[in-house]
């Protein structure tokens, strides 16, 4: 049986367990809870020594790194499959894993973590409005490659676009909403309705 390490605030850790569900893969959750800091316990340093969630646990194989994860998961659960067959298409789909990673979830954790548990007065302006304006870069190229398409990847729901979504529910926080390019704005509302994301939406 598979053990998700995981905090339901954790954009890294949701992107894992939309993917579980997408693949319907029995698991289970064990809460990792960051606010008591239990990722800097013995035991679960023992686990995962960078002191960070998703770690995946299963039968004494332990891996974490959110993307190794995900295409692990497809590996071993091909069905439904959430990566096209052949070289290219992996391909494809780590570049954007790597890419999301890179653009995306670097500047968009400055902005989350801080709007999200400081309180106003604590925010650091001018490292939000620098996330803010590499995020919105980002967007304008991801728009281009979405111009008459649904999804990054051959026109295929994969996991290139499930990495993104704990990020693209947080684009209200990022960006000013009325600046989201059109093609970014449909296909975000379109993965955000899928019901393995409404049913990993992070509380308040
Ligand atoms: N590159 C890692 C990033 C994981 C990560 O940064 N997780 C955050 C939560 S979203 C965390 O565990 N933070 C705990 C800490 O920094 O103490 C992945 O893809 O899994």
């Amino acid at each position: 049986m598979i053990r998700l390490h995981a905090h339901p605030f954790s954009t890294f850790s949701r992107r894992v367990k939309i993917a579980m569900l997408e693949k319907n893969i029995p698991h289970e959750d064990v809460f990792v809870d960051l606010a008591k800091r239990q990722q800097r316990t013995p035991e679960y340093l023992a686990l995962n020594p960078y002191a960070r969630v998703p770690t995946l646990e299963e039968d004494g194989f332990v891996l974490y790194e959110s993307s190794a994860i995900l295409m692990y998961l497809e590996d071993e659960h091909p069905e439904p499959a959430l990566v096209p067959a052949g070289a290219k298409g992996r391909a494809e789909v780590d570049m954007h894993l790597r890419l999301c990673d890179a653009q995306m979830a670097t500047p968009a954790g400055t902005i989350i973590f801080q709007k999200r548990f400081f309180p106003e007065a604590k925010w650091n302006l001018e490292s939000i409005g620098k996330a803010s304006a590499e995020i919105a870069k980002h967007l304008a190229i991801l728009d281009k490659q979405l111009e008459g398409v649904d999804f990054l990847v051959h026109d295929r729901y994969t996991l290139a676009d499930i990495a993104y979504i704990p990020f693209l529910h947080f684009l209200p926080l990022m960006v000013d909403p009325a600046s989201v390019p059109a093609n970014v704005a449909r296909w975000s509302a379109e993965l955000l309705a899928r019901p393995s994301s409404l049913e990993t939406v992070p509380g308040q």
